[in-house]
């Protein structure tokens, strides 16, 4: 029997999944989508995870779209615009309006949609061993996942440029140079600090910091005007929080705060 294609490991107010298709480099077939689908979707509504870690076993974090499903039996390729709006719009959709820190440990290569992905996650921390290809040039097909959104707004047009055309591996360390990524670590090191930062997120002020993803989301479409009225209308958000409430208590008080997280007040 096949193993799962997607692990889910609940720890106290984070939950960790795993793309778990090491021998194909976890690329996605249908059955991971649905699992991953299912596993976002329960994450969203446990009102206790306030942090997600997204990662890969094995060698690799995902080699994307597993191109075995691609061709018919008859040696034939499929058009690929339903595909994309199945399985993959929606997951970046998720990933990013999910109201609370989702944390990629890019553990190994990450490649096409792969790569995407991780770059879809509010903080990519990668191990030094690892790679980010834009594999898709290299098959005749262009960035999806959201990849020729994300490229040029982190590293700029050239760099996305040069990224994209030429489907070269961007190793770890110069990901982070370029501000592609958070930060790279010693391979040793990263599954460790993955979890240290989820730990830190479950004492955060979960409210605020699903305001915070928005507002940068929207920033990157609006004029100085309009994000400023988001900026009034998000903190006004903020201030009805018990979160906040908690935060000024504890500024005065001279104490550490107990944030709760609580999402409605
Ligand atoms: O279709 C749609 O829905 C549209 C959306 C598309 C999104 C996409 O992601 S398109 C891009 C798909 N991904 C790729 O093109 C990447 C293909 N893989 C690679 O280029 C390389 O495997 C890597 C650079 C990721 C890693 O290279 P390397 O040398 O470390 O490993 P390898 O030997 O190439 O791969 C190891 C095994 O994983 C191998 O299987 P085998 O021979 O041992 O049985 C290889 O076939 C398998 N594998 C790797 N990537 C995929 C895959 N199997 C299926 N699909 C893959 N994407």
């Amino acid at each position: 029997m096949e193993e799962a294609p997607v692990l889910v490991e609940r720890r106290a107010g984070y939950r960790v999944i795993t793309l778990n298709r090491p021998r194909q480099l976890n690329a996605f077939n249908e059955a991971m989508h649905q699992e991953l689908k299912r596993a976002l979707a329960e994450a969203e509504e446990d009102t206790d995870c306030r942090a997600l870690l997204l990662t890969g076993a094995g060698r690799a974090f995902c080699a994307g779209q597993d191109l075995r499903e691609r061709m018919t039996p008859d040696g034939k390729t499929m058009v690929l615009g339903d595909a994309l709006d199945t399985h993959y719009n929606p997951l970046v959709r998720k990933l990013r309006a999910l109201p609370f820190p989702v944390v990629a440990a890019v553990n190994g290569v990450a490649a096409g949609a792969g790569a995407n992905i991780a770059l879809a996650c509010d903080i990519v921390l990668a191990a030094r061993s690892a790679t980010f290809v834009q594999a898709f040039a290299k098959i005749g097909l262009i960035p999806d996942c959201g990849g020729t959104w994300f490229l040029p707004r982190l590293i700029g047009p050239a760099r996305a440029r040069g990224l994209a055309l030429t489907a070269e591996p961007l190793p770890a360390d110069k990901a982070e140079a370029w501000g592609l990524i958070w930060k790279t670590l010693d391979d040793l090191e990263l599954m460790a600090q993955a979890h240290q930062l989820c730990v830190h997120f479950t004492a955060a002020p979960t409210v605020a910091l699903a305001l915070i993803k928005r507002a940068l989301d929207e920033a990157w479409a609006n004029d100085l005007d309009t994000q400023l009225d988001l900026e009034r209308e998000s903190q006004r958000e903020a201030s009805l929080s018990p979160d906040y409430a908690e935060g000024m208590r504890a500024f005065l008080q001279k104490r550490s705060p107990a944030f709760t997280g609580r999402r409605v007040p």
